[in-house]
């Protein structure tokens, strides 16, 4: 399932003569948020505690480096649960399940593990309370990702997904009094109150969540890129290209000044002609990426003479996650209530 890796550049960046004063702005936060942690750790416990192979329906996080490494240690990773051999292991990733997925697991005999981030688990929640006092919800998200189909499969009958600020102009709904807007977890914090703009224009006794659904890690990645993004010429985002959030992170810092902004899986991505002229490189990451991939990134740009490095931090965090209840006993049977989260932090 995952994606093969295409090396890109052969040749080191070079340090050519451009501008004065050639430095990097590294926004932080970046990287690992304690539900990726926690995600990542819970493959590495299972195959610990059950041995190799443990499988992963779905990429466990968006992002190909964490994947790869995980098939290497065992992790065999399937798009459905009938891939996997009756009464094996499955974990379910941190973008979470429909109810459908965890009873075809079930029906399999399969172990599950579920690694879904709690503040996906949090959204689901809220989901089924408003289905069951019979609102219709508008699921601002987008069609096909993981967390948005299992958002919506714990109450099908209930929800529609909107994927744009464009579409809430064109919604339809059965009772304008009964009306409520959740969202996925990381979407771009600025469009989607666009939306919810646009919706309340048409429904004005449309309800908010009870808390932010986006989370506090697409939050607080989103502000440092803005900030970071004004004095920059170029924004390197580390991040997959299925990784809702990296991608976020390009386009916010396009949107708040930053004179270009590409995404890139690998260091070698980053193409000598991206530096022509610029003074100043904003790096960043999303919630999936590992540090040491940030690290290339910098050591590939001091080579290429950006070795002025400025950390621009709007937010410190320390949320920790436990580990999912299926890992918490260890292998002589004693709990295991440690807390997780943060191994990456800036
Ligand atoms: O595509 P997403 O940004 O939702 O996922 P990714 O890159 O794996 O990020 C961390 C997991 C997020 C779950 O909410
Ligand atoms: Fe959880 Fe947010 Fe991380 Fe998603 S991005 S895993 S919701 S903390």
């Amino acid at each position: 399932m995952p994606v093969p890796r295409v090396p890109r550049r052969r040749e080191p960046l070079q340090d050519v003569a451009g501008p004065g004063r050639k430095r990097v702005l590294l926004a932080s936060p970046r990287g690992y948020c304690a539900g990726v942690d926690r995600a990542v750790i819970a493959v590495e416990k299972a195959l610990e505690r059950f041995g190799a192979p443990v499988y992963v329906r779905k990429q466990i996080v968006h992002n190909i480096h964490v994947v790869t490494e995980l098939e290497k240690q065992g992790a065999i990773f399937v798009d459905e649960v009938d891939e996997v051999p009756e009464g094996a292991h499955v974990v379910f990733s941190a973008h979470g399940v429909s109810p459908a997925v965890v009873n075809a697991a079930s029906d399999r005999g399969l172990r599950a593990i579920d690694a879904t981030c709690p503040l996906v688990t949090k959204v689901h929640r809220e989901a089924v309370r408003f289905a069951r006092d019979d609102f219709e919800i508008l699921l601002i998200g987008h069609e096909g990702h993981e967390e948005v189909e299992g958002t919506a499969g714990e109450a099908p009958e209930h929800v529609t997904i909107v994927n744009s600020p464009e579409e809430a102009d064109a919604i339809e709904v059965r009772d304008p009094s009964k009306v409520v807007w959740l969202s996925q977890t990381t979407l771009s914090v600025d469009e989607t109150m666009e939306t919810v703009r646009r919706l309340r224009a048409r429904f004005p006794q449309l309800q908010d969540p009870p808390s932010d659904d986006i989370c506090y890690a697409t939050q607080n990645r989103q502000v440092a890129i803005k900030k970071v993004a004004k004095d920059a010429d170029l924004v390197i985002v580390v991040g997959s290209a299925n990784s809702s959030n990296s991608v976020r992170l390009v386009e916010v810092a396009l949107e708040h000044g930053a004179k270009a902004a590409y995404r890139v899986d690998y260091a070698d991505e980053v193409e000598q002609a991206w530096l022509d002229g610029v003074e100043t490189v904003g790096v960043t990451s999303g919630a999936s990426v590992p540090e040491v991939l940030v690290q290339q990134v910098l050591d590939d740009l001091a080579a290429a003479g950006y070795r002025d490095v400025e950390q621009v931090r709007t937010a410190e965090e320390d949320l920790m996650f436990s580990l999912p209840k299926e890992l918490r006993q260890d292998a002589a049977g004693k709990r295991d209530d440690r807390a997780l989260g943060g191994r990456s932090r800036a």
